[in-house]
């Protein structure tokens, strides 16, 4: 058996593994590395499957050649998925994915079973889908990127999040992106549960009639069947009663948006079997939130700089906006993905005083800010330059907040990467000035 991977990123690599372990002889191609034209002949002959990583676009020449011979083309989470001994939650959205997966991972017991997460969150599923037994737990962030070479993929529960304009240099249209994401639902049958977000049905609304599992929805506005919060207080309504769960305000995580991430994460493990309310308030309030999603990074002579390298689009930047208390300077900007900024102009919240741009989507930013009349807008070379001019902006009490709205791989691997160098520059920042500080102590003492 003979099988292609194309991608050697970190999808490629594990179901390389994946596959060689079932007895395949895998081939990886990637466009960086490999010339289409040398390989193509002998790529196809005898070739039984290909697997496609999420990055790599359905346009692809290679995927076209494979489909044209009717060698099965599906993507790694796919043809991982086929591997797992156990029921699995599946969780997308455009915002939101990461928190959500991450939290429902925390809400379930890791005493009586293994409890495994994975997906998009960076984990890819065939590094662990064969481990994974009849009685464990599974929590998978899924993209629409993944969505779009599914096949078989059934979740037990799968929940849609929300959905804004995301990707659409690779899905052309957001029409093209909701039908993508709408694909989570696609397998489920009656005795699966498909969540979705109460206070945004009307984005969906034409395809809800589609879906065969049994429907929740969360809500932070609406009394719904599923999880809702009203008057400060979380409920679970099954369809007949509603039972209090917890306080609003015992929730760890600030901001609207994340009351509606630890509601579908209250939702998601709840229909997934945990019925021990008691349970999930004592795990969800113990929550300490994720990496690179507006996490603080340091306070240097009273500026505060926050690391949400995480927003690669326009909603999730704008939802940092709003979290911001403070007089902030937001860095933004990174590679292109085919929307425009005018809308992010449009929802400035009234902390923002600084923009500062950097990256592809530069010229792009700058224009929509000067079309929407912004000013206090300044362009710098580099993420370094970025935060250094951020400092030099602002004045004690007031916040440098790193979230780009864009992708970042003009200049970096990945979004985490982005998140690094930035927290390395504010470190070195701080060291330089706690130098100056004790060099002036110093030559106090001195004199
Ligand atoms: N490549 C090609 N041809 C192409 C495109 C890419 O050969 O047309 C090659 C690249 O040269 C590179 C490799 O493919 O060597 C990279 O593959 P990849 O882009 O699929 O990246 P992986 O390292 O496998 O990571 C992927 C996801 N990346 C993307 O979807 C872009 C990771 O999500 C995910 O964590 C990982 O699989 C494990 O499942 C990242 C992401 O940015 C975090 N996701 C997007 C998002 O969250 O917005 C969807």
């Amino acid at each position: 058996m003979k099988a292609l991977i194309i991608g050697s990123g970190i999808s490629g690599k594990s179901v390389n593994k994946l596959l060689k372990k079932q007895g395949y002889r895998t081939f990886i191609f990637d466009d960086r590395k490999c010339d289409i034209e040398v390989l193509r002949d002998r790529l196809f002959e005898s070739l039984s499957l290909v697997i496609v990583s999420p990055g790599v676009s359905l346009d692809n020449q290679i995927i076209k050649f494979a489909q044209e011979k009717n060698i099965e083309v599906v993507g790694e989470l796919e043809y991982a998925s086929r591997f797992l001994g156990s029921d699995y939650i599946a969780i997308t959205g455009t915002n939101g994915k990461t928190t959500t997966t991450s939290l429902v991972y925390e809400l379930f017991d890791r005493v009586l079973c293994q409890t495994y997460k994975g997906g998009n969150i960076g984990i890819p599923l065939s590094s662990f889908a064969t481990e994974t037994e009849k009685q464990d737990k599974v929590v998978l962030e899924v993209s629409s990127f993944q969505l779009e070479t599914i096949k078989d993929f059934k979740p037990k529960v799968a929940c849609l999040l929300n959905i804004s304009p995301d990707h659409l240099n690779r899905h052309k249209t957001m029409q093209n992106y909701i039908q993508t994401k709408m694909r989570i639902f696609e397998n489920q049958t009656n005795d699966d549960y498909a969540i979705l977000n109460f206070d945004q049905k009307g984005t969906v609304k034409k395809y809800i009639p589609k879906i065969k599992s049994q429907i929740y929805y969360f809500s932070t506005k609406n009394v719904c069947k599923g999880c809702y919060s009203k008057n400060g207080s979380i409920y679970f309504n099954d369809g007949t009663e509603s039972i209090f769960i917890m306080k609003t305000s015992a929730v760890p995580l600030a901001g609207e948006h994340n009351l509606a991430n630890a509601l579908a994460s209250l939702l998601c493990a709840i229909l997934y079997g945990e019925r021990d309310f008691e349970k999930l308030r004592n795990k969800l309030t113990k929550f300490k939130g994720v990496s690179h999603r507006l996490e603080f990074v340091s306070e240097i002579n009273g500026v505060s700089f926050i690391n949400d390298s995480k927003a690669t689009n326009i909603d999730s930047t704008i939802v940092a906006m709003k979290a911001m208390n403070e007089p902030t300077t937001l860095i933004l900007g990174g590679s292109d993905k085919g929307f425009e900024f005018d809308e992010l102009f449009d929802n400035i919240t009234k902390n923002i005083k600084n923009f500062i741009v950097i990256g592809q989507t530069q010229s792009k930013i700058v224009e929509s800010a000067t079309k929407k009349g912004v000013s206090n807008v300044y362009e710098a070379n580099s993420l370094k330059d970025a935060v250094l001019l951020g400092y030099s902006l602002s004045k004690k009490g007031e916040t440098v907040l790193l979230s780009p709205a864009c992708a970042s791989y003009d200049m970096f691997k990945n979004f985490e990467q982005r998140g690094r160098v930035f927290v390395k520059v504010v470190r070195e920042l701080e060291k330089v000035e706690n130098r100056k500080v004790s060099n002036k102590k110093a030559k106090k003492t001195k004199n």
